[in-house]
């Protein structure tokens, strides 16, 4: 535990769709998570059968390739203690009906497919996540703020 981490990040289509992305991406930030990368792109299907390759064996998986491609993708990469299972707990469970109120599914998701948001789960996934939507690699940056968030 306590170790400085770097997870991937991703609001999905239908949070691009419903206006959600300040509110998703302020929510990083003001808990003091550091961004290290940024960029909105409509994923290619190759990049998204890599992302969820894990998945391509289920049955939901066609129809999440299709969900995923189907629009803008906000990409980011967040850095700080912990920061892998810290953005899982702001992100919330999978199906918004089962997310605690406060998470990001809890507050704004009625769905398993639309739950607006993707988190890094591991070290090894975030790690592969990043070369895969990052492959121009991420901010070096002194975050002065980091100051006032850590002891
Ligand atoms: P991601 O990976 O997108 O951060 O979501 P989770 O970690 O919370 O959930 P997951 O990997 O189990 O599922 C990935 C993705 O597939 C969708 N999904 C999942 C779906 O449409 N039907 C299903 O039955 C499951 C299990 C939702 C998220």
């Amino acid at each position: 535990m306590n170790t400085m981490e770097t997870t991937y990040i991703m609001i999905k289509p239908d949070g691009v769709q419903r206006g959600l992305v300040g509110e998703i991406i302020g929510r990083f930030e003001r808990k003091g998570l550091k961004l290290v990368a940024l960029k909105s792109v409509v994923p290619s299907k190759e990049t998204a059968e890599t992302h969820y390759e894990c998945h391509a064996a289920r049955p939901f998986y066609p129809g999440l390739i299709k969900f995923v491609t189907s629009g803008p993708v906000v990409c980011m990469a967040w850095t700080g203690v912990d920061a892998i299972a810290v953005a899982r707990t702001l992100i919330g469970a999978t199906n918004g009906r089962e997310a605690a109120p406060g998470t990001i599914r809890g507050d704004f998701g009625m769905d398993m497919g639309y739950n607006m948001i993707h988190g890094s789960d591991a070290a090894e996934t975030a790690a592969f996540e990043l070369n895969l939507w990052f492959p121009e690699g991420l901010m070096q940056w002194d975050n002065l703020m980091g100051a006032w968030v850590y002891e």
